[in-house]
């Protein structure tokens, strides 16, 4: 890893996970981190995310998959942007496009995601619901590497949620939004300090196998 990582944040909305990165990095003055935020880019030019962005002084651009024929299309010119600002490591957070398998292959090993539910249950959308509907007594959210298989990728950390009775999927939704904000910046931190990295065989921290559900945080 270089001195200093260039993380590129891909969103599509309110970007509370990219204000919890911000946050976590504080100052761009501030020597400490080794991450450094080069540019948020939103495939929405409606996305409140983009205005924290430029809040924070971070380059902020809009590419609208509209104006493209087909995934790949955009997919390429979206590679394009993200080289162009020279990424290290490339941050999903909150972004609601799936990219096309050759996209993954080339940021292979240095993209993240994280997803609202305890992988590998509730792939996809509507999770908070779908764990509701299950009667499960947790729920959680999960970092991942980005792999081909959508939401299958190697679990990098993971934070539990108990379910309360009285939970509504908005109720349920908030708490497990607190714990993205907790685990997100700490796997961006490791992966920027050079300890985390991915293999063939999966994730892997300080030279050690992560286990198969990552690194477990449980409140
Ligand atoms: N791409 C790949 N190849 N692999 C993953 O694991 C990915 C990915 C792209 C995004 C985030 C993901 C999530 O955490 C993510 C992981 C969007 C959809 C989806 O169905 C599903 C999963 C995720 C993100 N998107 C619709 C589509 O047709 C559009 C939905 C909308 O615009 O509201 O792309 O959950
Ligand atoms: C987060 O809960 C994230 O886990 C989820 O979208 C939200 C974005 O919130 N991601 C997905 O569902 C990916 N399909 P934010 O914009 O406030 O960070």
């Amino acid at each position: 890893m270089p001195a200093t990582c260039n993380v590129v944040v891909l969103l599509s909305g309110t970007g509370s996970n990219l204000q919890a990165l911000i946050d976590s990095i504080g100052l761009a003055s501030d020597a400490a981190h080794p991450a450094r935020i080069s540019a948020v880019i939103s495939n929405r030019a409606d996305a409140l995310g983009l205005q924290r962005a430029r809040d924070a002084g971070i380059a902020a651009r809009v590419l609208e998959h509209t104006g493209f024929e087909g995934r790949e299309a955009f997919d390429a010119a979206l590679v394009a942007l993200i080289d162009s600002f020279d990424a290290d490591l490339v941050v999903l957070a909150g972004f609601m496009r799936i990219l096309s398998p050759a996209f993954v292959r080339h940021y292979q090993g240095r993209l993240l995601n994280i997803h609202p539910s305890l992988l590998p249950k509730y792939k996809g959308l509507h999770t908070h619901q779908r764990a509701l509907d299950a009667g499960d007594a947790e729920h959680g959210c999960s970092v991942h590497f980005v792999t081909e298989e959508l939401d299958g990728g190697p679990l990098v950390v993971q934070a539990v949620v108990p379910v309360a009775a009285h939970d509504t999927p908005q109720s349920l939704a908030q708490r497990v939004h607190a714990q993205e904000h907790q685990i997100y910046p700490l796997a961006i931190r490791w992966f920027a300090e050079g300890r985390l990295c991915l293999d063939e065989q999966g994730a892997m921290l300080d030279g050690k196998r992560l286990p198969a559900s990552g690194h477990s945080i449980r409140l």
